[in-house]
């Protein structure tokens, strides 16, 4: 016997499928509040969507550390041994919610870990860098990526004008137009902190790292050819091959590691390790094992679990700290900032984003508030009534030293950099034969989807200034394009 249909109200119901009307032609009664219930709530059952991110797809899991890094970090997740459950969610970049999986954009990366200190969360992407090194120009990059204001149409012109007045995007956009611009799957890419964090030992001896989380299922991607073809026939590629792969019980996993820069060496490394834009080179820094991430547990509730899901790189527990990096200074604001408006004030109460660990905050009330303290912990601090007190032994010595006046300017640090080197070297280096020729065929039908002559003659430039074989490669293969071939 099915349970009984009720109202949000637990109130049984009289029909699922009939309104109440005066007789066979009357009109329907105001007071009929189940009809009227189904169609509010029906009109709000959505949140807006991420700005950035909004189509993805997550699942649960566990990071075990099966090494010993705690020479370099007092983190209580990730001493040895230590299993830790979490949350992870990927996602592309610039698409609505109702885009295709298998466009060409980094994809999400972001990690939730509750643990026994409190949520700590590492969002990150599926590439090493970024295309942009200051907050400041954020926002303009993304919109440069998504919609032209009277059209409503992306624009491959609106792109590459960005980009190439931009040069610091020089290293992101390469990889984004190579192999990895597009994944075959989530579960078939890498993810990376992209950004250098600060690690602290019980000591208080301060680190830099950045973190890789490598594949174990082997890094593939789709074709630009395939990927469109896809786009159409399963836009919801990615999700499906997620959530299939766990419910069959094949657990995607990855072997996650750090790079680790000794906190003196940073200002006189040869890249500017704060730089999003850059890697740090793993022949000076290898890459050395901390553990496995292994997601086995689909969620019950897409939208419950997965689009209220609240990653936030604020969340960062002792012995894990920022860096100098402006673009991960910046996010540390901008995440909950998204959250309150988009989920709600009380966002960190919803189960996918409540910690494990206690929480003894001084918080209180606030829409749909439903975890309070108890009525003898005092509303305020200080008090003398045992309420809870910050702890000084969290004043750990994190952070690193900065004077000077205050100044709006790119980076002093290694002033020598430049915007194209390491891009180069990724084409010159990283990329075999096959791939460039794949970078090249990949650039070029971008650009001749609509990009303008005058932007034209600075992404010749911008090439160049990569590789002077790329550039002329693409030209070539433009122009081949352009006269039919
Ligand atoms: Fe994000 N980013 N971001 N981002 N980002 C958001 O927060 C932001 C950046 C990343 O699956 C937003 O919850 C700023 C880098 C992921 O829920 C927003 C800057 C990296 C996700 C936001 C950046 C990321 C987001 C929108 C430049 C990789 C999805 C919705 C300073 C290291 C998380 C939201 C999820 C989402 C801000 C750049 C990764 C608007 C201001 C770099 C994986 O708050």
């Amino acid at each position: 016997m099915a349970d009984p249909t009720t109202t949000n109200t637990g109130i049984p119901v009289e029909s699922d499928e009939h309104s109440l009307t005066q007789g066979d032609l009357g009109s329907i009664a105001l007071h009929d509040h189940y009809l009227i219930e189904k169609m509010a709530q029906f009109n709000r059952e959505r949140v807006p969507e991420r700005v950035v991110h909004a189509k993805g797809s997550g699942a649960f899991g566990e990071l075990e550390i099966t090494e010993d890094v705690s020479a370099f970090t007092k983190a209580s997740l990730f001493q040895p041994g230590r299993k830790t459950d979490m949350v992870a969610r990927f996602s592309t970049v610039a698409g609505e919610q109702g885009s295709p999986d298998t466009w060409r954009d980094p994809r999400g990366f972001a990690l939730k870990f509750y643990t026994d200190e409190g949520n700590y969360d590492m969002v990150g992407n599926n590439t090493p860098v970024f295309f942009v090194r200051d907050p400041m120009k954020f926002q303009d990059f993304i919109r440069s990526q998504k919609r032209l204001p009277d059209s409503g149409l992306r624009d491959h012109n609106m792109q590459w004008d960005f980009w190439t007045l931009s040069p610091e995007s020089a290293h992101q956009v390469i990889w984004l137009m190579g192999d990895r611009g597009i994944p075959r799957t989530y579960r078939h890419m890498d993810g990376f902190s992209s950004h250098t964090y600060q690690w602290i030992n019980a000591d208080g001896d301060r680190f830099w790292v950045r973190y890789h989380f490598k594949t174990n299922q082997g890094v593939d991607f789709l074709t630009q050819a395939d990927a469109d073809s896809l786009a159409g026939s399963d836009p919801d590629l990615h999700r499906k091959d997620l959530f299939d792969a766990i419910a069959a019980g094949d657990f995607p996993s990855w072997s996650f590691e750090v790079q680790i820069m000794p906190f003196e060496e940073a200002a006189s490394y040869r890249f500017n390790p704060f730089d999003l834009t850059k890697t740090i080179s793993q022949k000076d820094y290898p890459r050395r094992k901390v553990g496995t991430l292994t997601l086995n547990k689909n969620p019950e509730n897409f939208f419950a679990q997965i689009e209220q899901a609240a990653f936030e790189p604020s969340n960062l527990v002792p012995g894990v700290y920022v860096s100098p990096d402006k673009m991960l200074l910046g996010r540390v604001f901008s995440y909950a900032d998204t959250h309150r408006y988009r989920i709600g004030t009380n966002y960190a109460q919803l189960p996918v984003n409540a910690p494990h660990a206690p929480v003894h905050s001084y918080s209180k009330e606030g829409a749909m508030r439903y975890a309070w303290a108890d009525p003898s912990v005092p509303v305020y601090a200080p008090n003398s009534y045992g309420g809870p007190e910050a702890d000084p032994q969290y004043v750990d010595g994190k952070g690193w030293p900065a004077a000077g006046e205050q100044i709006r300017a790119p980076y002093e640090l290694h002033p020598e950099d430049d915007d194209f080197g390491q891009a180069g070297t990724l084409v010159r280096e990283v990329m075999d034969d096959a791939a460039r020729a794949r970078l090249v065929s990949n650039i070029a039908g971008h650009l001749a989807d609509g990009v303008t002559d005058e932007v034209l003659a600075r992404v010749w430039t911008y090439l160049g200034n990569v590789d002077t074989e790329l550039a002329k490669a693409v030209e070539s293969e433009l122009a081949s394009l352009k006269n039919g071939g």
